[in-house]
This record gives structure tokens, C-alpha cells and sequence, in this order.
């Protein structure tokens, strides 16, 4: 069935289903209906997020057939089911996407212009579950898309937060944080599922004993007992009827705990285990690549897994599988290290509840999991304290040493009295301080690990897993990571979308190799002309929104510079910072200095606790007060820092970029994926030979990449032989640096930023000074090549063009092949209640 074809009107329906039906006058009915009977509003009194919830709920009908269905069928199948365990999942709104992935936009906005409101408005309404952090979590996201538009049979888990990424407002410059509270008018999209619980343990002690056989046991006797409740919410695939499942799980005290108060007659104490429950699932640790050890981190980790892995387990006994073919039913795909418990938690489970023995149990635990690490930085890898692991999970413990021992067995006969190699491969890192590493943890229990850019992937093998490379190099590979065309080019992007579909069809939105079709067009005038008449468009929509907001008149035919991330000093966003001032410089000594246009655009939200991220927000904004404001510059620079970067502001980001920052230090930046939004979304690239850079720029074309910096080997040789920053400090570095320090930029202040000029003087562990030079040499190339437009259009379209590698589709496709070995199922829609009973 067609997505696209109109319902079957056929002679014997002459009536629609008010909740499947598809045709205009249906779709209006349907949503004055849910206006009533969900909301309770007469349109009269109804507001805006009213419609919003009635039109949601319209089309979440039109997605339950198959949503059902498809669950339905994998029970009813024998092929393995892929579960990807992520502790984030970065969506951004659902109802855009799901009008594209159904193909009803265009039917609902006319339905919904005919009730007299706006679609985009009602899009608008949606606040978005900011599940996650960044990279990881939207990684998370896009992977989920994909799966179900491959129609590959999978489920996600994660958490259920309460309170998700915060919201970001700038005050005075600075970044203050505000709580978000995406659930705080109802989430349409998710369905409570309170018969799927499970319980967890927590803390406590382990009693062993030997039963009647003569059988060693263990008995976890736990402190705390928290239940798990299932939240559903369908991923659909684009113009497929495949409907995954996203389940998260919210914490709750079990049903027992008031009547146990009642007995003892201890208030209190109950309701205070009720609220210890209730916080584990209550808010998203705010922290992208930095990692804090705090203990309501682990029990939220533990909390996702041991309810995740109960699940699985359940559904393949309920599939009639026996546990020790566990790994046949699922394959359990790692999201970093945030969820390596479950390798000690599948374990347990099938150690101590359902009484396999270890040879078995780990035999089932190596075949099911694989694991994805993120990062380079060490200071990113998780430790977690021996004590406070061993305070919340004491099984997991003794099993983990139990893990360790066979293992390091192995090792010292691998390599017969090498000391050394137990020590850095050992689970548990010794030391003044004991802790287990979870990337370990991962390694030893994983059939397969991987990386997520090429570079990052060669690097793992010679950096921070070598000696597991050393030992199981089968296991290694590399998927470069992909990014969702539906939700950033189709959804976000819609004038573009029309323009490339006019020309090759729309066959590219589900197969991105056949943008190549748009090559052929590169050299054609009149294409090139719409294209950048596009591109000036959408730059106009996103010109007269930072207005609106912030009352920052920018000029849309200015170069839009474009740096949306994370704030983090690897990353550089003062880098960028230093190109501005070197520019404002040029300008204020020569104030008729012919310089292109520029607006410096950066979003991004720092983690609360890192200051230094702070610190680089009220720069880039102080130095933005300064430059906005010279009349000497003559609006030849502006600088906007767009408050609350999330998924939703971003899709008006994307498009509207000319170039894209992407700065970080060679070796840092494990992939990055909003190096491909941009690109995809005909922006040019300036940066550095780190993470997937280095395959984008390969793919567009080294003439239509603007590169600059040390490469991650000159990095490591600069590092080695004793790099100084004062070696680079000199003419319009210095001249940047001094102002910043003397409070030019800060009313006089010459303490403000001390700390971060410091950073740099006296240790720049990312190198700003030794790339600031081969930096700004490469902008004012970037800017030359800005002044012929008809150039720029044509390596705008080829950037376009030669982005088709960048789909996760395609890498959800080498998953499928090199490390699940799992294959489409295609989903039939049919009837689940054939007699209507
Ligand atoms: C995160 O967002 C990423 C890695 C991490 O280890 C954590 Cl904890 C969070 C990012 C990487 O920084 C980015 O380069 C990569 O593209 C993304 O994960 C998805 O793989």
C-alpha cells in the first residue's frame, strides 16, 4: 500500500473511520472529535496547543494499525529483533515528522487550513522530548528512524525522564538554566503500559548458600526496591508500515511500600523510599562527554538495564524461546558505555534467576551484546568508584570479579608473565582509588566493538583500546555514523526538498546515493540560481526569527557562519571567537576595508557544572555586544548567540548555514553529525581532519572543503616534543588575546575572562595558537570564494550531491549486515480483530 495514493474509495465505504481515514473532510472531523472528547474545548474557547493535542491525537490513530501490527508480527516471528539500549534519546518533536513519515503533510495542512489554523503553528506547539544531551542521544534518534524505514525489527530503551535537558536562557551573557517540562501539558505520543512492569533491586547484601543438590546460590537481598512501568511510543518508518517501539521506563515505588508504611506505621520513612524511588527516573544528567560518578547516575543506568533485559527475556519466553537462545531472539547493541551494566545484569539474571550455569551464561551474554564507544577523551571514559558500586550493586560486584578472574586467566596465558598487560586490561582499575571501568566491562562481554568514524575507529585501535584491539581484533570495526534525511532535509528543509525532488524525483529521501543525480546540474545556470534563491529564502525566515527574538536586525545576504554544538573547549567555539576579533581588528584599522559580509551564528548549551563552557557563552555574547554595536563596523559583522540550541531551533538552523564550523582539534571529535545536517543542507565546510570530516570531505571533494589545522599524528608529535602556546603568541593573535584579558570586550573588567585566557597561555591542551593561524588564513579563503556566488552555488550543490554516504540508513545497513545479521521484515498490514469483536 501507497502512503501517498488516496484511501480505497471503493463503492461499498461511503463513510470513513473517523480514526484511520485519510480524506480531507475526515481528517477535519477527526480533529474537531478529539478537540471534544480528548480535551474537552469547543472550538470557541480552544487554544492554539488544544488543536495542537486534538490534531496529535488524529495522527496518532492513523499510526496504531500498524504500530500494533508490527508488534504483533515480531512476536509471531522467529528472526532476531534488534534492541538498542541508549541512556539518551534526543527525538525532537514528533508531529512534523510523523505527517512526513506517513506522507499526509500536505493533506493534513489543508484539513487543518480549512479549520482555520496554521500547521506550522500547531507543529510549533510541540515541546520537544529533549531526551538527551547531544550527539549521542540524536544519534539515538536518527538510528531509530531508520531501523523502522528499513523495516528492520527493533525496539529502544531508555528513561523516561521527567525533566529532560534544560531549558536555555541568556541573562546578562551568561547561560542560566531553567528546567524543562515537556511533560507538563501530556505527552500524546506515548502510551502507559502498567502491566508491563519489573522490579529492581537495589544495595543491600548477598547471602550464599548451597541447596539440596550441592549447588552454589546466591541470594541478593536488597535495601530498595524499585518498579519499572513501560512507556510506548511508535517510531514509524517513512512510507513504510513499520512502527517500532521506543519503550522507556519510569521509576516508581512498588505497590507494597504504602501498605508496609501502614503496618509499621513509619510515615515517613515510606513516603521518603517513595520519593527515593520516583527520583530515578526524574532528570537527565546534563552532561555531554564528562562524567560526574554520582550515584543516582548509576542507579539510573541500572534502573534502565535490569528492566530492559527483564523485558527481552520475557518476550522471548512468551515467543516460546528457551533462555539459553536468548541471543537469537535479541541483539543488544550498546549505546557508549551508560548502559555496559547489563553485561554483569544478563548475568545475574541468568545466573541467579534462572539458574544457567556460568560457561552457559556467558556463553549467552558474548553472542548477544555489541558495543559503540563515542569518545577519545579520557576524561569522558566511565569509572565508576569500587565503594559506591559495590553500596548499589553488590551481585553485579562479585560477578564482575568473577568476569575478571576468567578473563585475566586467559590473558596471562596470552602473554606469559607480562604484568602489565593484567594491569591495563584488568576490569577493576587499582590504585589509590579502586574503580571498574565500564569500556572493560563493555569489551570483555561484546561479540563486536565499534567506533563511529573512521578516524575515530583507527585511533581507538591505537589509543585507549589498543590492548583489546591487541586481543580480539575480529571484534573490531568501524560504522560511521548517519544521519535522518527525513527529519533534516524533508522536514526541516522543505523548499529545498521541492527543488531537488523537481529535479530527480524523490527517490533520494529513502535512498541518499541518488543525490548524485544532482552532480549533472551543477553547471547549469538556471539551477544554480534557484538553488541560491532558495538557500536566500530560508535564510530570510531564519533573519527575521532572530529579529523577532532577540530584536538583532541581520543581513540575509551576509555569509552565514554557523557554529551549533555543545560548548566544550575541544570543540573550539573560542577559536571562532578569535576570528572575529582578528576580523573587528582588521576593520577598525582600516575602516573601509573590503571585507564579505559576515553574521557569526553560535548556539549551544554548556553543562551546568563546567564553567569554563560558561565562560566561552558569555564571551562569544560580550564580544558579540561590542562588535554589534561599533558604528566603525557598519553591520559588516553581527554575532547572534541563538539561545536554547535544541532539535526543534535547529531545524531552522541547518538550512540557513553558508558555512559550517566544524573546528574541534584533530583527534577529538569522535564523528560529529551536524557536520553532515549542514553539509547535507548545502552549507560548505570549514574544518579540521577530525572525525567524520575527514569521509565528508573525501565524499564532496577536497575543492569544495575548506581545510585548516594540524592533523590528529601532528597533534600527538607536537604534544610529545613539548608544545608552548608563547611560541604562537604574537601579531593579531596577541593583539585578540590581550583585549580579551585587558576587558576590552568586558567594560573594563580584566578579571572576567581570566581564567580562560589563562587556559590558554599556560596549558591550551586543544592547540587554539597552533591552529589559529592556518585558521585564518583558511576564512579569508572562505570569504574570497564567498564574493563569486555562482562558484559557491555550484560546490553548495555538489556538497549536496555527494552526501548520500551520510544517511543512517547507510549506517544501519552495515550494522544489519557486519553486526546483528538481521534482515527487513516487511510488515503486512492486516486485521488484528478480523470478526470486529
Ligand atoms: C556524546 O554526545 C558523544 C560522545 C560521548 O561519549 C558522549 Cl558521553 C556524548 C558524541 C560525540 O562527541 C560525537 O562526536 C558523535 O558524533 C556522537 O557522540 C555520536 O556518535
Amino acid at each position: 500500500t501507497s502512503n501517498n495514493s488516496l484511501p480505497p474509495n471503493n463503492n461499498n465505504v461511503t463513510v470513513e473511520d473517523d480514526r484511520t481515514g485519510l480524506s480531507i473532510p475526515t481528517l477535519k472531523r477527526a480533529i474537531a472529535d478529539n478537540l471534544f472528547y480528548i480535551q474537552g474545548k469547543f472550538p470557541t474557547i480552544a487554544t492554539e496547543n488544544d488543536y495542537y493535542m486534538a490534531l496529535a491525537y488524529t495522527i496518532r490513530d492513523r499510526m496504531l494499525q500498524r504500530w500494533a501490527v508490527t508488534v504483533d508480527s515480531y512476536l509471531q516471528s522467529k528472526t532476531r529483533v534488534v534492541s538498542y539500549l541508549s541512556a539518551e534519546y534526543l527525538l525532537g518533536p514528533h508531529l512534523g515528522n510523523n505527517l512526513i513519515n506517513l506522507g499526509i503533510y500536505d493533506r493534513v495542512k489543508q484539513a487543518v487550513e480549512e479549520l482555520g489554523l496554521d500547521l506550522e503553528h500547531l507543529i510549533a506547539q510541540e515541546e520537544e522530548p529533549g531526551l538527551g544531551n547531544g550527539g549521542l542521544g540524536r544519534l539515538a534518534a536518527c538510528y531509530m528512524d531508520s531501523l523502522a524505514t528499513l523495516e528492520i525489527p527493533a525496539i529502544g530503551y531508555g528513561i523516561r525522564y521527567e525533566f529532560g535537558i534544560f531549558d536555555q536562557e541568556i541573562r546578562d551573557g551568561w547561560q542560566v538554566e531553567i528546567t524543562d517540562q515537556w511533560l507538563r501539558y501530556g505527552n500524546p505520543w506515548e502510551i502507559r503500559r502498567p502491566e508491563v512492569t519489573y522490579e529492581v533491586k537495589l544495595g543491600g547484601h548477598v547471602e550464599h548458600y548451597t541447596d539440596s543438590h550441592g549447588h552454589y546460590g546466591s541470594n541478593w537481598v536488597p535495601d530498595l526496591v524499585v518498579k519499572g512501568v513501560a512507556y510506548d511510543t511508535p517510531i514509524l518508518g517513512y512510507q513504510v508500515n513499520t512502527a517500532n517501539t521506543l519503550r522507556l521506563w519510569k521509576s516508581e515505588a512498588p505497590e507494597s511500600f504504602d501498605f508496609q508504611a501502614f503496618n509499621v506505621g513509619d510515615y515517613y520513612g515510606a513516603v521518603n523510599e517513595k520519593v527515593i524511588c520516583e527520583n530515578i527516573s526524574k532528570i537527565l544528567y546534563p552532561n555531554d562527554e564528562q562524567i560526574q560518578g554520582k550515584e543516582l547516575r548509576l542507579r539510573q543506568q541500572y534502573f534502565f538495564v535490569s528492566c530492559s533485559l527483564q523485558d527481552m527475556i520475557a518476550l522471548h519466553l512468551r515467543r516460546g524461546g528457551k533462555v539459553e537462545n536468548f541471543y537469537e531472539t535479541f541483539v543488544v547493541q550498546l549505546n557508549d558505555t551508560h548502559p555496559a551494566i547489563s553485561v554483569a545484569e544478563l548475568m545475574r539474571l541468568l545466573l541467579d534467576e534462572h539458574e544457567l550455569d556460568w560457561e552457559t551464561a556467558w556463553d549467552v551474554t558474548t553472542r548477544t551484546f555489541a558495543y559503540t564507544n563515542h569518545t577519545l577523551l579520557p576524561e569522558a571514559l566511565e569509572k565508576w568508584n569500587l565503594d559506591l558500586f559495590a553500596s548499589i550493586l553488590p551481585r553485579h560486584l562479585e560477578i564482575i570479579y568473577e568476569i575478571n578472574r576468567r578473563f585475566l586467566d586467559e590473558v596471562a596465558i596470552r602473554f606469559p608473565g607480562d604484568e602489565g598487560k593484567l594491569w591495563s586490561l584488568s576490569l577493576i582499575e587499582e590504585g589509590e582509588e579502586k574503580s571498574i571501568r565500564m569500556a572493560h566491562l563493555a569489551c570483555v562481554g561484546s561479540f563486536a566493538i565499534n567506533g563511529v568514524a573512521q578516524l575515530h575507529s583507527e585511533l581507538l585501535k591505537e589509543t585507549v583500546l589498543k590492548d583489546w584491539y591487541e586481543l580480539y581484533p575480529e571484534k573490531f570495526s568501524n560504522k560511521t555514523n548517519g544521519v535522518t534525511p527525513r527529519r533534516w532535509m524533508v522536514l526541516s528543509n522543505p523548499r529545498l526538498t521541492e527543488l531537488i525532488t523537481s529535479k530527480i524525483g524523490d527517490g533520494w529521501i529513502k535512498n541518499l546515493e541518488e543525490l548524485k543525480g544532482l552532480e549533472k546540474f551543477a553547471d547549469d545556470g538556471a539551477f544554480r540560481k534557484q538553488w541560491m534563491d532558495v538557500k536566500l529564502a530560508v535564510k530570510k525566515d531564519l533573519a527575521s526569527q532572530v529579529e523577532q527574538q532577540q530584536g538583532i536586525k541581520i543581513n540575509p545576504e551576509s555569509l552565514f557562519d554557523v557554529q551549533v554544538k555543545r560548548i566544550h573547549e575541544y570543540k573550539r567555539q573560542h577559536l571562532n571567537v578569535l576570528h572575529i576579533i582578528t576580523l573587528y581588528n582588521r576593520l577598525k584599522q582600516h575602516p573601509d576595508l573590503d571585507i564579505v559580509p559576515r553574521t557569526f551564528i553560535f548556539g549551544g548549551k554548556a553543562a551546568p557544572s563546567y564553567h569554563v563552557a560558561k565562560l566561552m557563552i558569555k564571551l562569544i555574547t560580550s564580544v558579540a555586544e561590542v562588535v554589534n554595536h561599533d558604528p566603525d563596523v557598519r553591520d559588516r559583522i553581527k554575532v547572534v548567540f541563538m539561545p536554547d540550541y535544541n532539535v526543534t531551533n535547529s531545524q531552522k538552523i541547518y538550512p540557513a548555514a553558508d558555512l559550517s564550523e566544524q573546528i574541534s582539534l584533530a583527534g577529538k571529535e569522535a564523528s560529529g553529525t551536524g557536520n553532515m545536517k549542514f553539509s547535507l543542507n548545502g552549507a560548505l565546510t570549514i574544518g579540521t581532519l577530525d572525525g567524520a570530516n575527514v569521509e565528508i570531505r573525501e565524499c564532496v571533494g577536497e575543492e569544495n572543503f575548506f581545510l585548516f589545522g594540524l592533523t590528529a599524528q601532528e597533534v600527538e608529535q607536537l604534544k610529545s616534543s613539548g608544545y608552548n602556546p608563547w611560541d604562537y603568541y604574537h601579531d593579531s593573535l596577541k593583539q585578540a588575546i590581550d583585549q580579551i584579558s585587558s576587558g576590552f570586550f568586558s567594560h573594563r573588567d580584566g578579571s572576567l575572562f581570566q581564567r580562560l585566557v589563562n587556559s590558554l597561555l599556560y596549558d591550551d591542551r586543544y592547540l587554539l595558537f597552533a591552529d589559529y593561524h592556518s585558521y585564518i588564513e583558511c576564512q579569508d579563503r572562505v570569504a574570497e570564494a564567498y564574493r563569486d556566488k555562482d562558484k559557491w552555488a555550484k560546490m553548495s550543490i555538489l556538497n549536496v550531491a555527494r552526501m548520500g554516504k551520510f544517511s543512517s540508513d547507510r549506517s544501519i545497513k552495515e550494522y544489519c549486515e557486519d553486526i546483528w545479521k538481521v534482515k527487513p521484515v516487511p510488515v503486512e498490514l492486516y486485521d488484528l480483530c478480523p470478526d470486529g469483536e
